[in-house]
């Protein structure tokens, strides 16, 4: 049960945050630990990928959930810190992120945070879900891979406080916490999701491990997994690089936009 308690514990520099709140989990921390730090001397991202940050320049935290709910439920964890984030970023700097499947914020279709669940079991029991986000604040990740941070188009004329901005990230988390653990609130997160997630109904193309996919992105299931429509028929997909393609693409086209 979710007790609205968070423990932050800001470091000046770590190898990444998620090794370290699983660390703890590990170690029998409870639900509601943060760890936040300035620099990642080996930040992650998905599929073995880097997560590139200069000291100081953006927010990257990670923090420890402990839901009453199921291993298939893992990807609404993750659902809710992107959700919070986006609403974060709205509060502090007037822009509105989208989500891109899975779990991408993007503005004007630039990547402007990454978000990385990690889920721990005891045999078949879901025992913990470490959930680590990087929001670009100062610096937009690397050149090649077309970023974006708030500084660059928030609305406001003050840089991103990235206290403030955990602050907001965490007050928005809170609520959507108690909506994991019972499966009418489950249902109300995965539509929060489906609505805010831009990847849906778009001309995608699916980057899985040897093989790739194009087609219609018709529905996120309740697994969280991504349905293609492909000119094969429909295939559910839990993992894999997005492309959206522009409306024309997609039939033997190449090339996408984010
Ligand atoms: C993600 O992976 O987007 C998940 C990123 C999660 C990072 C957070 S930071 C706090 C916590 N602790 C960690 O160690 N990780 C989490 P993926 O979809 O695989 O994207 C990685 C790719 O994005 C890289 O291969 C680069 O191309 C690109 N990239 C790297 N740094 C970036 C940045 N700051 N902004 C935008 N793109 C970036």
């Amino acid at each position: 049960m979710w007790s609205g308690e968070w423990d932050i514990h800001w470091l000046d520099e770590v190898g990444s945050t998620n090794t370290s709140v699983r660390d703890r989990a590990r170690q029998g921390a409870p639900e509601g630990l943060v760890v936040v730090a300035d620099h990642q001397t080996a930040g992650r991202g998905r599929l073995d990928r880097r997560w590139e940050s200069p000291p100081g320049a953006n927010l990257l935290a990670s923090v420890l959930l402990r839901p009453a709910c199921g291993g298939g439920d893992v990807h609404l964890c993750a659902g809710a810190v992107a959700l919070a984030g986006a609403d974060a970023c709205r509060q502090v700097a007037g822009v509105e992120p989208v989500l891109k499947w899975p779990n991408d914020l993007l503005l004007d279709g630039a990547k402007l945070a990454g978000v990385l669940s990690e889920a721990e079991f005891a045999g078949p029991s879901l025992t913990a879900v470490v959930v680590g986000i990087g929001i670009n604040v100062a610096w937009p990740g690397p050149a090649e891979a077309g970023g974006t941070c708030l500084d660059d188009v928030r609305g406001s004329a003050q840089p991103v406080d990235r206290r403030v901005l955990l602050d907001h990230l965490l007050g928005a988390l809170g609520p959507r916490l108690a909506l994991l653990e019972e499966a009418d609130g489950r249902a109300i997160l995965a539509d929060e999701v489906r609505r805010r997630c831009v990847t849906l109904a778009q001309q995608v193309q699916v980057i899985l491990d040897g093989e790739e996919l194009t087609g219609r992105a018709a529905a996120i299931d309740d697994a969280g997994q991504l349905v293609v429509e492909t000119a094969a028929g429909p295939r559910a997909v839990s993992a894999g690089d997005v492309v959206h393609l522009r409306p024309d693409q997609g039939k033997g086209g190449v090339g996408g936009l984010g």
